[in-house]
């Protein structure tokens, strides 16, 4: 008997603020497309947006990926995690401090995912206008697995601090 490999459809968010993030986001999807047993399928547009975090940062690029994977969740991070770390992230002692590249693991499938390591979908996207927009622009449909709209989740946040590269 053969085994049909299960494919789960996987969306990442990028993001940069610093030593060139339009570079970062430009390398860190050269290294998506080469996950094993996963295809890269789409790549949203790239937008500037306002830093979310202490101090006075640097603003940010964001971006959203599309994945096609057979990878499950916890080993899809670890590849994310290697890719931020080849690409010279370096963890600062504080949350949400600048960095050279973050890939967010935004949705699994359809999963609700809550582990030590990892919760699918990504806490804080729905409100963050820099997930979502991208989000819309690879799917208009998209669902949050409980079945909430992505479309209408962004019209209930704040439009500013967003804009298009
Ligand atoms: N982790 C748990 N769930 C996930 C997931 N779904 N995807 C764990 C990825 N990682 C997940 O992440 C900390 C730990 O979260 C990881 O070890 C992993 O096991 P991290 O990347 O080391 O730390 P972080 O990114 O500083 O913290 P955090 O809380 O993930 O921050 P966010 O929410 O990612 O926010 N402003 C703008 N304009 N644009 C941005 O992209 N990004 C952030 C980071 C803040 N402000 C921003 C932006
Ligand atoms: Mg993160």
């Amino acid at each position: 008997m053969t085994h049909q490999p299960v494919m789960h459809r996987v969306y990442i968010g990028l993001g940069s603020n610093l030593d060139t993030p339009l570079e970062q986001l430009q390398q860190a999807l050269q290294h998506l497309a080469q996950i094993p047993q996963t295809t890269l399928k789409a790549v949203s547009g790239f937008y500037g947006s306002s830093a979310v975090g202490p101090g006075t940062q640097p603003d940010y690029v964001n971006a959203a990926a599309e994945l096609h994977t057979q990878l499950a969740a916890h080993v899809l991070l670890d590849h994310l995690q290697a890719i931020e770390q080849a690409q010279g992230r370096v963890r600062g002692p504080q949350q949400w401090s600048p960095r050279t590249l973050d890939l967010d693991l935004l949705l699994y499938g359809d999963e609700c995912i809550a582990t030590e390591r990892l919760t699918v979908p990504h806490p804080r996207m729905t409100e963050r206008n820099f997930v979502l927009q991208p989000l819309l622009d690879l799917n208009a449909d998209l669902r949050m697995p409980d079945g909430r709209a992505v479309q209408a989740l962004l019209h209930q946040l704040p439009s500013g601090g967003l804009w298009r590269l």
